[in-house]
């Protein structure tokens, strides 16, 4: 008799930088994948083998998934025995999760639904959202028991298994990292491990939904609250006119120490984004995550002041680096962009140096005190720098390039001796 949970047939709704390395790899290891996205163009790319993000070796793997037949894209979901959904989880103006996207997969996925299919939600979520995703889906089928109703007899199985993939590392973090999996029911959480195992070489660690949805959470604030304490040591240091690197070198040969970087702030659309999922869902326990979000988010405006107090009025600012951090050409949230912008507000004449993309995004391109140049049409005019993202470019420069100009180095890649 045929294997019912057995999984042939795959589809990935959303086909971004989580969902389509994730249908590549389903798709790499035999299983008939169909990715979704509600962008046209972003299909019509993938149909032809080729990509839409930078991503390393992700061009390699999706066109030779695309020539073999195995993944394949479309606007629509089509019956599948397996859904995976990876589409995103932004916040509003007054920092509220917008679900919106997530109420579209499922309204998406609703119509093609059938006994025995397992639906696993990937994207970052606040805690209950994998139970909203079944109610709505419920509210669509009525002719099917979902798991949230009906723990025992369910048709459909539900689960939450965050991705924890760090941009730049997809392929690698996507199949080694352990993977939380999170099931409305236990059972529901055995399905989707045994889906994942298909893929992953790290650990499936079973648990509850909600669970789930709190471990990526805590993750990312995590991280937020490490780096604000480093951005706070930055401030203190700064204050006390010492040098915040050496201090937190020092610190770091304790055994049990581990500082980080200090930085112009945090960007990306995750760990500056996920925090406030907490804070929202419980505002009154969470004053140390709420600060560390005050922290980051007020270092943009720090370093603009300390690199107006260097600099005379109206000066040519060299900034290097716009990327949310080194070596990525991704804008999204980046506090180098809005250092650049506070420079321009100020009336300084800014000059961007951002080796990853070709044009200004449209809040500094709109300004007529802010141009993108090269590195050495920057530097030459420059009465000022300051190192905004530590791309390779800059990190490797010559100190000669800098000779006689003052200098910001928001990242602390120029103190050559290390501590
Ligand atoms: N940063 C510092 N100082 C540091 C480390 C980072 O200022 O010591 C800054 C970076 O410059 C950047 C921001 O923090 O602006 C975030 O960068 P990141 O490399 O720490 O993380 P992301 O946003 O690229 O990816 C994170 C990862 N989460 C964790 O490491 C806990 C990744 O594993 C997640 O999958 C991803 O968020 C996500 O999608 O949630």
């Amino acid at each position: 008799m045929a294997d019912e949970t057995a999984i042939r047939k795959l589809c990935v709704i959303g086909l971004g930088y989580v969902g389509l390395p994730t249908a590549a790899v389903f798709a790499s290891r035999g299983i008939d994948v169909l990715g979704v996205d509600v962008n046209a163009d972003t299909v019509k790319t993938i149909n032809a083998g080729g990509v839409h993000i930078v991503e390393p070796d992700l061009d390699i793997l999706v066109n030779g998934a695309v020539a073999t037949g195995k993944l394949r894209a479309a606007t629509t979901p089509e019956p599948a025995d397996a859904f995976i959904v990876a589409v995103p989880t932004p916040f509003t103006e007054d920092r509220k999760p917008d679900l919106s996207y997530l109420d579209a997969a499922a309204d998406a996925i609703a119509p093609v639904l059938k006994s025995g299919d397992l639906v696993v939600v990937e994207s970052t979520s606040p805690v209950g959202t994998t139970e909203r995703f079944c109610e709505r889906l419920a509210g669509l089928r009525a002719d099917l028991k979902f798991p949230h109703a009906n723990p025992q007899g369910a048709d459909v199985a539900l689960a939450h298994s965050p991705e924890r993939v760090l941009p730049g590392r997809v392929l690698i973090e996507l199949t080694r990292n352990d993977r939380v999996v999170g099931g409305i029911t236990p059972g529901c959480a055995a399905r989707a491990a045994a889906l994942y195992r298909l893929a992953v070489e790290g650990q499936c660690l079973t648990t509850d939904a909600r669970t789930a949805e709190l471990v990526k959470l805590a993750e990312n604030a995590y991280r937020d609250v490490s780096i604000a304490f480093a951005n706070e040591l930055a401030n203190v240091s700064s204050a006390l006119g010492i040098d915040v690197w050496e201090a937190i070198g020092l610190a770091n040969h304790h055994p049990r120490v581990n500082i980080l970087k200090p930085g112009p702030g945090v960007g990306g659309h995750c760990i500056a984004v996920d925090p406030w999922f907490i804070v929202d869902s419980a505002p009154d326990q969470t004053p140390l995550i709420r600060a560390a979000r005050g922290v980051n988010d007020a270092r943009p405006e720090q370093v603009a002041a300390a690199v107006s107090a260097i600099a005379p009025a109206g000066a040519v600012i060299c900034c290097l680096g716009l990327s949310y951090k080194a070596d990525i050409d991704d804008l999204r949230e980046s506090a180098s962009i809005d250092v650049v912008e506070k420079l321009a507000v100020r009336g300084f004449d800014v000059r961007v140096v951002e080796p990853h993309v070709d044009a200004l995004p449209p809040e500094l391109a709109e300004l007529d005190n802010v141009q993108l140049v090269s590195l050495e049409a920057g530097l030459t005019a420059a009465e000022a720098v300051t190192l905004l993202t530590d791309h390779r470019q800059f990190r490797d420069l010559d100190p000669a390039a800098l000779a006689g100009k003052p200098v910001v180095d928001t990242r602390g890649v120029w103190r050559r001796q290390p501590t």
